[in-house]
């Protein structure tokens, strides 16, 4: 299958994630591509495309206007007002703190766009993120053209970005951005299986009230694991989209027999569903040595579940989403493909 890349990741640089009280050299760092295009090349699967300008209709499709605008300008209203570090975020509407209104001020403006504080925002990080959304859109059109597979190696990564709101290193939803995108191009049902560690928020709310998207999410029990307040078992979807979400939170230290048993599960949803084509949330995040995360999978376990997912026979899009043991990430990654292929 072919890649869709382009070093205009490197844009996105930040050089503080706020971790445990510390500012640190974020988790989500550039080198995570390189180790994965290593690992590409390395087995003679590196068949790379660059990815086109698809603009900004299909991102506002998804995105709230205002929130792109927020964006867009962020770092500049943030150099502007004279600050020293990255733009993190300090206060949050809450529950004694009225959202009627939106601010002015970029410190109130970060609190009303952002869902956590680890995400700084740098100079470099919108330009990244618009390039992430094209990255997810080439491989899209891809798979739409007849492809069986396409890999997104999107970077920043998206499902934690809602409607209106960026945070867990997610700026725009690649995925649910792809996925709407499909949809435009024929798809009249699309899956998304999101197999990073963490619940897919973002894509869960994007598409929570729809019919023609299913949401699948196999992801740490939110009882205990980032983004903490979503990816319950009892968020199932609203309205016209009862029925259309599916979540399969996992306990601390799960190893891959229990997680490749909600795996089936849901694979059998997305089967059922009938869907006309699978956006994959590509995370592997999930690997026994990550830094950030509570699972046990073993190297070998991403190719067996390669092959699981190829047994969907489904037009695939693998969008790439977190994984922070970075020796070991390109690994991984390629295992997930690798298996893909030998069992397509
Ligand atoms: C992004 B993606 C752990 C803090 C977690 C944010 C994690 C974002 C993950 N103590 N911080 O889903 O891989
Ligand atoms: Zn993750």
């Amino acid at each position: 299958m072919k890649t869709v890349f382009t070093e205009r990741h490197y844009l996105r640089n930040s050089k503080t994630e706020l971790y445990g009280g510390t500012l640190v050299r974020p988790f989500e760092c550039p080198e995570r591509i390189e180790f994965i295009t290593a690992e590409l090349d390395k087995r003679g699967l590196g068949d790379y495309v660059e990815p086109a300008d698809y603009g900004m209709d299909p991102v506002l499709a998804i995105h709230d206007a205002g929130f792109v605008d927020f964006l867009s300008k962020a770092w500049q209203l943030w150099a502007d007002s004279g600050y020293k570090g990255e733009a993190i975020p300090t206060v949050w509407p809450s529950r004694s703190l009225s959202v009627d209104r939106i601010p002015k001020q970029i410190d109130g403006l970060l609190g009303y766009y952002a869902l956590a504080g680890e995400t700084s925002i740098s100079e470099g990080s919108w330009e990244a993120a618009l390039a992430s959304k094209d990255v997810a859109l080439t491989a899209a059109d891809l798979v739409m053209n007849g492809d069986r597979a396409a890999f997104a190696l999107c970077r920043p990564p998206g499902h934690h970005a809602s409607t209106s709101q960026f945070g867990g290193y997610c700026f725009l939803n690649n995925a649910a951005i792809a996925a709407n995108h499909m949809r435009g191009k024929g798809a009249a049902k699309v899956a998304i299986l999101d197999v990073d560690f963490h619940h897919g928020n973002g894509t869960q709310e994007i598409f929570y009230n729809r019919d023609d998207v299913l949401f699948v999410s196999l992801h740490g029990d939110p009882v205990d694991a980032f983004p903490h307040f979503l990816g319950y078992a009892d968020e199932t979807g609203a309205g016209a989209g009862e029925g259309f979400t599916a979540n399969f939170p996992l306990p601390v230290a799960a190893p891959y027999e229990v997680w490749g048993a909600a795996l089936d599960e849901g694979l059998k949803r997305i089967a059922d569903f009938g869907a006309d084509a699978l956006v994959v949330s590509l995370g592997v995040d999930t690997f026994e040595k990550d830094p950030i995360s509570f699972f046990k999978l073993r190297s070998q376990d991403f190719t067996d579940y390669g092959g699981r997912i190829a047994g969907a026979n489904l037009p695939t899009l693998f969008v790439m989403e977190g994984g922070y043991a970075v020796e070991e990430i390109g690994i991984n990654t390629v295992n997930v493909l690798d298996g893909f292929e030998a069992a397509a």
